[in-house]
């Protein structure tokens, strides 16, 4: 009988040859125990009823809450009991979440993304981003820029995977077993021959982008396979396996003026810099509108968002002299 590593050995091997503290494994048990508590939520919820819209019942007569509060709840719950998160910023939450003062990390999450795709269950993701607090001295600002975080990483639920990035260590890929523990660590390095790259973006949307990227789409678009799921996890799960680029560029020509969205759709913190991150560390790149690494924005706003082109750094590369010019 063969046996895997676990994602914890695997940790705590990596923490024992950095020389690093136990803190960020216990932050780790706890995320992934709120991930698997999603996941649960999210396979029987569609049988219990229990994926509607808040304020409606379900057949039990119970109040139901939607699923993205549900899964809210479930990760703030868990990052209280590891007493090592100071602030968390949620996308389900206009405020920032005080946890506790001597904690060690921020948080940037989103517990459940690509909500359109949960009355039809499928997949949807838990990303999260962290960050450490300065050690040195006293506490500034929650507000870090991706290349400030010390891990990214993604669940896409409920499939059974999660993908996490270590500063400066990889990106590597986890597969739940029948213990459900998450085993089989795979380095994750984007491929660099195009035969296997493809292209993910909401295709409805292409003629409201800028003109020059538009003519980037006519003139690049037949030479890869194109593939949306309209959740960012699973879109990117593909791309940094296969390589390619995922993207969601601004929207400036919509013919109802008031749907332009110039500054983008995705938030930076837990979304962009979360995918940003784990592709650097697979040896890709990601940019804004303005061919702006996205691991270099400084955010002004928790909930700020951004427009975001990320995957193979040949493609992203080209697509930046586009947008630069
Ligand atoms: P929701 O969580 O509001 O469904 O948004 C999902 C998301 O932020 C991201 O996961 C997708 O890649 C993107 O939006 C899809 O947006 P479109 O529906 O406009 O294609």
């Amino acid at each position: 009988m063969e046996f895997e590593q676990t994602f914890m050995n695997f940790l705590l091997e990596h923490q024992e040859r950095h020389k690093r503290t136990g803190h960020f494994l216990v932050l780790m048990d706890a995320i992934i125990s709120a991930a698997k508590h999603i996941e649960q939520y999210y396979v029987t919820g569609a049988l219990k009823g229990n994926l509607g819209q808040a304020g409606k019942v379900n057949v039990q007569g119970e109040d139901v809450m939607r699923m993205d509060d549900m899964a809210h709840e479930i990760v703030i719950h868990y990052l209280k009991t590891t007493q090592r998160v100071i602030h968390a910023v949620s996308e389900e939450s206009d405020e920032i979440i005080k946890l506790n003062e001597d904690g060690r990390y921020f948080m940037y999450f989103d517990p459940l993304d690509g909500s359109s795709n949960v009355a039809h269950g499928l997949p949807v993701g838990f990303l999260f981003g962290i960050a450490k607090r300065n050690l040195k001295g006293k506490e500034d600002f929650h507000l870090r820029a991706g290349k400030e975080y010390i891990a990214a990483g993604m669940f896409v639920i409920p499939t059974g995977t999660m993908t996490i990035a270590l500063r400066d260590a990889g990106a590597w890929r986890f597969h739940i077993d029948e213990t459900r523990n998450y085993v089989k660590p795979r380095r994750l390095i984007l491929p660099d021959t195009p035969k296997s790259w493809e292209f993910s973006f909401n295709a409805t949307n292409r003629y409201t982008y800028q003109r020059q990227v538009q003519d980037w789409i006519e003139n690049n678009e037949r030479k890869y396979t194109f593939r949306y799921l309209g959740a960012l996890a699973g879109d990117f799960h593909r791309i940094l396996t296969n390589g390619g680029m995922f993207m969601y560029p601004a929207i400036v020509n919509h013919p109802d003026p008031k749907k332009n969205r110039p500054e983008g759709k995705l938030r930076l913190m837990y979304e962009a810099s979360v995918v940003a991150f784990m592709c650097r560390e697979a040896g890709g790149h990601a940019v804004n509108e303005k061919g702006t690494p996205i691991l270099d924005i400084q955010p002004t706003h928790h909930h700020q968002r951004t427009a975001l082109y990320v995957g193979s750094k040949q493609l992203v590369d080209d697509i930046t002299k586009i947008l630069k010019a």
